[in-house]
């Protein structure tokens, strides 16, 4: 099948004169999780993971992803058709300057491109090459029986959900604002602003869309026509006007010797051809909606504190359920485990969704830092090891990811030694205190300290900001060695540090936290996140007191606020979960 598809790809690529054509995993909207219809790299690789780049010259072709992919890489792509290559070793860019003769032609999708990618391979192979944008996509033209894209119903976030109406985000984002037109190529972003979602993504709340904003606040949104019925717009922001998606490019056209902003790491490269071809004046920002909405505000906080209580009381259900499975001499496989939690979730009120693809890795599994349980293939729980268990849900009050680790038996001293050495460094970032315009370079060390001091270490960040009814992963905040971004208050980020025994088992503890001032004008953090930390799992030994004074505080919260929702039986067995620890 793939040796069809290259085929049919390469004569294209004849006709269009180009020797080398590239294929990401991006789409049009720089989903960083890719629809089935626009997954132009799994057509044409066979490859169904989501991290992947792939190079397709006339007689050869090159697969890229990385380490946590390259053994599934090596299943589903041919390598009699594809190399396999590692982009953390050798990026497509760097491949293509060490590969291609002289004057080759390497064609992309403009629409797809961004331009900061492209002047990334410009500034690779740029002086041995030609870069070809192209307008239309080579795949999409050879790609028969391609899922149809059916749009989804927008619908409407609520003024108290909200907390702010468009008008008074349009204001905020609009005051000092030195262009003529915002074009925002980023859904996300757009539904934040007009306060609508809807799921034309199985995790990520969003409708498919495009928005120009002029300087007076007006919103041209380029959408599908069955988005938006007359009763839902009639509730959004009224200087909306509702566009066919490929209006976008002749409204452009309007725009002559006019300033337009663009962010050129999400704007499409074809955008800003048109602009030079128009004589627009293009002003290269950051998206200003990025920032804005990583800023929750009161109402929000609020909704999401709420939340975070439905979602720890899920949780608290599943795993007094997994344990009385296990103790009962039941092995529930990890797909059973994760269809089980969802259930739970699905009997929170407001619960849309969950908010990305569990990871439900028991024992060996659990080192895997991406896994993905498959129903053929996936393990069963026994009453020894442990059990990782991250996921989490979309709600009309908030996105909460989360992650436990459980002792299904009776632990290991070195299981018990690692894991407190996660707490302990979990801790250390919930009840940090740093000066204001600390970033989160400032945290990520907090966090991995006791590990380093035993040569230890994970190879993943500490947190990643999280979105309001929104992606589970959002910019521009985070924890990790290159978290550069100021924290301020309002922002919500995980707090997951772990640790993994490759072949053995995986140790990670995540929750989310709100950064806040302080009363001395610090930045504190208040623990979203209401779930019990495995008491089985913690060598008192090696914490402080105040350590276990954090410990015994939260454990009282998490009682506290989940027991009045839970049946008797499970209110009893969380009180032991939570018991005092000396
Ligand atoms: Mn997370």
């Amino acid at each position: 099948v793939n040796l069809k598809r290259l085929k049919n790809l390469r004569e294209l690529m004849v006709q269009e004169d180009i020797d080398y054509y590239l294929v990401s995993m991006a789409d049009e909207f720089g989903n960083e999780y890719v629809p089935e219809h626009n997954n132009r790299l799994k057509y044409i690789t066979g490859f169904k993971g989501s991290a992947g780049f792939a190079i397709i010259g006339l007689d050869r072709a090159v697969f890229f992803t990385d380490g946590r992919y390259s053994i599934q890489a090596k299943k589903e792509v041919d390598e009699k058709l594809f190399e396999i290559l590692d982009y953390i070793e050798i990026s497509p860019a760097k491949w293509l300057k060490n590969n291609i003769s002289n004057d080759s032609k390497i064609g992309f999708d403009a629409n797809i491109f961004t331009i900061l990618e492209v002047e990334k391979f410009e500034a690779e192979v740029g002086d041995k090459s030609e870069l070809v944008a192209l307008d239309k996509n080579l795949v999409d033209e050879i790609w028969d029986e391609r899922p149809e894209y059916i749009a989804s119903k927008a619908f409407v976030i609520s003024s108290e959900l909200a907390g702010k109406s468009t008008k008074e985000k349009l204001d905020d984002i609009l005051d000092d604002f030195g262009s003529d037109y915002l074009l925002v190529t980023d859904p996300i972003s757009i539904c934040w602003l007009l306060n609508i979602r809807g799921r034309d993504l199985p995790s990520t709340p969003i409708v498919f869309c495009y928005a120009l904003v002029n300087k007076n606040g007006e919103v041209s949104l380029y959408v599908d026509d069955n988005t938006f019925d007359d009763e839902i717009k009639k509730q959004i922001y009224d200087k909306v006007t509702y566009k066919k998606f490929d209006e976008v490019f002749s409204d452009i056209e309007l725009l002559e010797s006019r300033h337009v902003s663009i962010d050129k790491s999400q704007t499409p490269l074809i955008f800003k051809e048109l602009f030079y071809k128009l004589s627009v004046k293009v002003r290269e920002e950051k998206n200003p909606i990025i920032l804005a909405k990583a800023l929750k505000n009161e109402s929000e906080i609020d909704n999401i504190r709420k939340t975070h209580v439905k979602d720890g009381v899920a949780l608290v259900k599943f795993i007094c359920w997994l344990e009385k499975e296990i103790s009962a001499g039941n092995s529930p496989s990890e797909v059973e485990c994760c269809e089980k939690l969802l259930g739970f979730r699905k009997e929170q009120e407001g619960f849309i969704y969950a908010s990305f693809d569990t990871i439900a890795g028991y024992a060996a599994n659990g080192a895997i830092i991406h896994y993905k349980p498959a129903e053929e293939s996936c393990a069963e729980l026994k009453d020894e090891g442990l059990f990782l268990l991250d996921s989490g849900g979309q709600y009309f009050g908030g996105t909460t990811d989360i992650t436990r680790t459980i002792a299904l038996g009776k632990p290991t001293e070195e299981q018990k030694h690692n894991f407190t050495l996660v707490l302990k460094g979990h801790v250390s970032i919930a009840t940090a205190k740093v000066p204001k315009g600390s970033s989160g370079t400032a945290l990520d060390p907090l966090a991995r300290q006791f590990l380093w001091a035993e040569g230890k270490d994970y190879a993943h960040g500490t947190g990643h900001g999280v979105g309001y009814i929104l992606n589970v992963h959002e910019g521009p905040q985070n924890i990790s060695k290159r978290g550069y971004q100021e924290l301020l208050p309002g922002m919500v980020i995980s707090n997951e540090p772990g640790y993994y025994e490759e072949g053995e088992y995986g140790i990670r503890i995540e929750s989310l936290i709100l950064v806040k001032e302080s009363e001395d004008n610090f930045l504190e953090f208040e623990t979203l996140s209401v779930a019990p930390i495995d008491l089985e799992l913690i060598d008192k030994e090696l914490l402080t007191n105040s350590e276990k004074n954090w410990i015994n505080d939260y454990h009282k919260k998490v009682f506290d606020l989940l027991s009045p929702r839970l049946n008797e039986e499970e209110a009893i067995w969380l009180k032991e979960k939570t018991k005092e620890i000396s």
